[in-house]
């Protein structure tokens, strides 16, 4: 099953309002979506979702390092021997992670058609059927976040809500999740994530708050750099400490795990840089007794179905999964394939990753 080709597209995708974080504020959504073809006929997709400023990653470098750095030197490689793949890889060019994961997902999504298996039998299968969905509450005030988060509760989807904040005066920040818990009560459970926004005083003080207000996890509320500091603040609180932009490679979450500076890390098949790397920092995970929180980028289908399917296959994956991204954005270049029923997404079963590409959508958001 050799590589014949190997293409790449840049679209921007619509999404149902405005989404704040610290670091951004997002109002189309830009994927780069790989589709790959072997010599005998298979045929599959990978999606990387990017958040602007998240990480070092912009769509046009992504794309231009996929069609002109990596492309050309991986045609003829065999799609079964992903270990391979991610060598050969490794050996054209370091780090840039999001291509890398974004060719290895359309590989695995080709290999699971061509053999007829989901995307989990090809890592060890799943062990979890069915994620607990999280919705990450991104308007950037109390009032339209409350209305939205009950909305959400109302239709039965979303019962775990992850508010937004690390942007602007702190105090405002801490007063906007308490508010909010506070308005959900008893019907959801609340957690923050500071996207790095904050320094470690300002955590310490911070964190107190949302502490003692009821508020379940914090999530990389120091610069990603800062292990010391995540370390302390692990230490000095009982509320668990998510370490997101902090667990990139396999490298960090042992450095990480060694020296007890998360209680959780947030995963994602786009930063680590594919599915068998995600595998990887969640073996790592295990070992160490860190809990894991299936995180997104804010995919589509392809990467959503991409991402529960190596969420499925990891038992210490017991904090939820933020897969959001189908229900933010407004259309997509795929047809819908996920089941999503009693505040769970459905792990997919059919192969490969049972998405179908939408030809005259990919037409209509491709960037020109
Ligand atoms: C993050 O930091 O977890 C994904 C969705 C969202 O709202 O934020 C991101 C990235
Ligand atoms: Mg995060």
């Amino acid at each position: 099953m050799k590589l014949q080709t190997i293409e790449s597209f840049i679209v921007d995708l619509p999404i149902a309002r405005p989404h704040k974080l610290a670091m951004a504020v997002i109002d189309r959504h830009s994927q780069v979506i790989v589709r790959v073809r072997t010599a005998c006929g298979a045929e599959g997709l990978g999606e990387i979702a990017i958040i602007p400023h998240y990480g070092e990653e912009a769509p046009g470098a992504i794309k231009a390092m996929i069609d002109e750095c990596l492309a050309p030197h991986l045609i003829g490689c065999d799609i079964r021997q992903l270990g391979a793949l991610h060598l050969h890889m490794d050996k054209i060019i370091k780090g840039n992670a999001y291509a890398k994961g974004g060719i290895e997902m359309a590989c695995v999504d080709a290999l699971g058609r061509a053999l007829g298996v989901p995307a989990h039998q090809l890592f060890g299968g799943k062990v979890h059927d069915r994620l607990p969905l999280l919705w990450v509450l991104g308007n950037g005030e109390i009032g339209k976040d409350i209305d939205e988060a009950l909305a959400r509760l109302d239709e039965g989807r979303y019962r775990l809500f992850l508010v937004k904040i690390g942007k602007g005066d702190p105090q405002e920040n801490v007063d906007r999740a308490l508010a909010i818990r506070e308005a959900l009560g008893e019907r959801a459970r609340v957690r923050v994530d500071i996207n790095q926004g904050w320094d470690e005083a300002t955590a310490t003080w911070g964190i107190a708050q949302l502490e003692a207000g009821g508020i379940e996890i914090i999530e990389q509320p120091l610069p990603a750099h800062n292990i010391d500091g995540m370390r302390r603040l692990t230490e000095r609180f009982t509320v668990p400490i998510m370490a997101d932009e902090g667990v990139m490679t396999p490298h960090d979450a042992l450095r990480i795990a060694a020296c007890g500076a998360a209680d959780a890390f947030s995963i994602k098949i786009t930063k680590h840089g594919g599915m068998l790397r995600t595998q990887q920092v969640g073996n790592i995970a295990q070992a160490a007794g860190i809990q894991l929180f299936g995180g997104t980028m804010i995919e589509g289908q392809i990467g959503t179905s991409a991402y529960a399917q190596i969420f499925s296959t990891l038992p210490n994956l017991t904090l939820g999964a933020q897969l959001f991204g189908p229900h933010l954005l407004t259309d997509d270049i795929a047809a819908p394939a996920l089941a999503f029923s009693d505040y769970a997404l459905e792990v997919p079963d059919a192969p490969g990753l049972g998405v179908t590409l939408d030809v005259d959508k990919l037409k209509f958001y491709q960037r020109r």
